[in-house]
């Protein structure tokens, strides 16, 4: 039986796709979360108060009583370890291979994936930036070839199950689809895959929405550093 959950409070925004990556396993768990807003826009994520929660000036963050812990794929696996229960071992295996592999994907969406979208997004909002540029697409599209060779063996990410790897990727991926658009032609699987993920209820309500919502805004600053 998993720990009951005190009071946790989520650093997020709705168009953060780390934060719903966090809040879709959130309510996978049955989970509560307090949630708290800091603007980006006027870079509070940047203010020394915040600092002391996360040194990074990231979200999302997480506040379990007196612990704090950032980084949207270390608080999954905590979240996972501590309320996890009986999903724990469907999410993220304790088979020691399923588990690296699980992790190659967590690992590849910190250092890889979530980049490319942060190099068009974090410029768009706080430097001008009007659209994404030629060598950021082929940047995209050379990330989505790995995720599309990730789902070559099943047609989710690191086992024939839903884990935490296709909660952290999809996360990442369906906000970049949602303002330039997965190739169907080089990437059918990756396609597939994530409208496999959007029939079930945690992509439909969290991620499509988060998505729609990061797409909307990005459209609305392109327009607006056109001028
Ligand atoms: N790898 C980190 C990325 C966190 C991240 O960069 N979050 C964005 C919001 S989506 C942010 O806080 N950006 C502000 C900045 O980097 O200045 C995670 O998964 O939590």
């Amino acid at each position: 039986m998993a720990n009951k959950a005190s009071s946790l409070v989520l650093y997020m925004n709705e168009a953060s796709p780390p934060s719903n990556a966090v809040i879709m396993l959130g309510s996978k768990l049955g989970l509560q979360f307090d949630y708290k807003k800091p603007s980006l826009l006027t870079l509070e994520h940047k203010s020394p108060e915040f600092k002391k929660i996360n040194p990074m000036g990231t979200i999302p963050v997480l506040v379990d009583g007196d612990f704090v812990v950032s980084e949207s794929h270390a608080i999954m696996k905590y979240l996972l370890g501590k309320y996890g229960g009986d999903h724990q071992e469907k999410l993220y295996p304790s088979d020691v291979r399923t588990r690296a592999l699980i992790d190659q994907s967590l690992f590849y969406d910190a250092g890889v994936l979530f980049v490319r979208l942060k190099a068009f997004a974090l410029p768009t909002l706080l430097r001008g930036l009007d659209g994404i540029s030629d060598t950021q697409k082929a940047d995209i599209d050379e990330a989505f070839s790995v995720v599309e060779a990730y789902l070559q063996k099943n047609k989710y990410i690191a086992a024939d199950h839903l884990t935490l790897a296709d909660i952290s990727l999809a996360s990442t991926v369906a906000p970049i689809h949602a303002v330039y658009k997965i190739d169907e032609k080089r990437f059918p699987r990756c396609k597939e895959w994530l409208e496999l993920l959007n029939k079930e209820e945690i992509f439909k309500e969290i991620n499509e929405p988060g998505a729609a919502l990061f797409a909307n805004i990005m459209n609305m600053f392109w327009e607006k550093n056109k001028k």
